[in-house]
């Protein structure tokens, strides 16, 4: 890819010789030290760490920015765990004020999007103590019947690690069954800081660092992949930031199994941590190019517009990120419960690719390991809007 002639030039004005040095290093595409990482994040004004970002992202994938066309179910909110920072879920003992779908409830939602588009179907929800690992595996297989196209990707680290624990299955053993069943690829779910100094205190109870980590290393040696999410802007410290992505730097070069990083910003409605404030834009979006220049060996960087919003998912565009998630029609409530801006969140095809194509990008719909499928750059709004096959 053609790299910006202005890159190098507000590389070389840089005042900051520390700062100099690292543009240099991302220039010559060398990996970057935890402790380079913490000094973007301490020093790096907005408008260097967004060009250094916009950079990277460039060279890896030109102006084409993926999206996708998924529906989301959450199987309950019922949840075992305690994390601090969630808005959504309901202990077993509260579980009359908290939701549970049954299965047909769940293949009623799959079987709704009969002859319509959509590749991707994701699963993610509370950890339940009575839905257990064979229940899910009957689950994948019904769905697999009903649209054996849908790509499935489900079930955080978190869920995987109770269900296993339960069933008395080795995490090997347990993945295996699931991939047997049809369970295709992980989500990035429940990382959120894996730094104990904080994990401790805003999710004690569930899966550690090291389990989350071997749960995807696990699926990535069985040929599957998964996404990486982190949990940003409440009580961690940029060297937490920076220790969480050196972990799955580390196991991405093991593994070259992940496909996407996906920072997500905690949002403080309705629960434990309300009295955190949220992070502001000017974070947020250092937030998506530091994890741009760090994590040199991740393809894509996601922004997952449901919970920043759509003018700044298109804004993250200028901060490294080349994916927007999806249409993702979520009838539930995973993230308007923890005051996300979208309340009922769901796009259409049109109003995805106006969103990038607004932003002078190329909007190509990919498939969830990032096959394209189409490319919109050419095709006019009101056709995708007349189309049923492409709306
Ligand atoms: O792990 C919970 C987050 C995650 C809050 O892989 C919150 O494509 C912000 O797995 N504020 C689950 N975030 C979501 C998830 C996911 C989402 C989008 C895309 C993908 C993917 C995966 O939701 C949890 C947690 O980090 N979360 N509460 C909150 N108050
Ligand atoms: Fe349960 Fe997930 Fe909420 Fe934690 S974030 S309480 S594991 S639903």
């Amino acid at each position: 890819m053609q790299e910006d002639a202005a890159l190098p030039e507000l590389i070389r004005l840089e005042k900051n010789k520390e700062l100099q040095q690292i543009g240099n290093k991302i220039l010559h595409q060398e990996r970057l030290t935890p402790r380079e990482g913490v000094l973007l994040y301490e020093q790096g004004s907005l408008s260097y760490l967004g060009a250094l970002a916009n950079g990277v992202r460039e060279r890896l994938h030109g102006d084409t920015t993926y999206f996708n066309r998924n529906f989301h179910i959450e199987p309950t909110n019922v949840c075992v765990f305690s994390c601090k920072f969630c808005s959504y879920s309901r202990l077993y003992a509260h579980r009359e004020e908290g939701w549970e779908l049954s299965m047909d409830q769940m293949l009623d939602i799959v079987r709704s999007y009969e002859g319509k588009p959509v590749t991707e179907v994701h699963i993610v929800g509370g950890v339940h103590p009575k839905l257990n690992l064979p229940y899910f595996i009957e689950l994948i297989g019904k769905i697999r019947e009903i649209r054996p196209d849908l790509h499935i990707k489900g079930f955080t680290a978190v869920e995987l690690d109770y269900m296993f624990r339960k069933a008395k299955v080795t995490v090997e053993e347990g993945m295996q069954l699931l991939k047997q069943a049809g369970l295709q690829s992980l989500p990035g779910g429940g990382a959120e800081i894996f730094h104990p100094e904080v994990r401790e205190i805003i999710c004690h109870d569930k899966v550690d660092a090291e389990g989350w980590l071997r749960i995807h290393e696990t699926a990535h040696g069985l040929g599957m992949h998964s996404n990486a999410t982190m949990l940003y802007g409440h009580i961690e410290q940029y060297r937490h930031r920076i220790d969480h992505m050196e972990r799955l730097r580390q196991l991405q070069d093991k593994t070259g199994g992940f496909n996407t990083f996906i920072p997500l910003k905690f949002r403080n409605k309705n629960n434990d941590m309300s009295h955190v404030k949220e992070s502001g834009i000017i974070e947020d979006m250092k937030v998506y190019a530091v994890a741009r220049l760090y994590l040199d060996n991740f393809p894509h960087v996601k922004a997952y517009w449901p919970m920043l919003g759509r003018q700044k998912a298109q804004l993250t565009l200028s901060f490294g990120v080349n994916d927007i998630d999806g249409t993702i029609d979520d009838s539930t409530k995973i993230y308007s419960m923890a005051g996300s801006e979208e309340q009922r969140p769901t796009m259409n095809t049109a109003q995805l690719v106006t969103l990038i194509k607004q932003v002078k990008r190329k909007p190509v719909e990919r498939d969830t390991l990032y096959n394209p499928i189409r490319d919109y750059t050419d095709i006019d709004i009101r056709e995708i809007e007349l189309n049923p096959l492409l709306n």
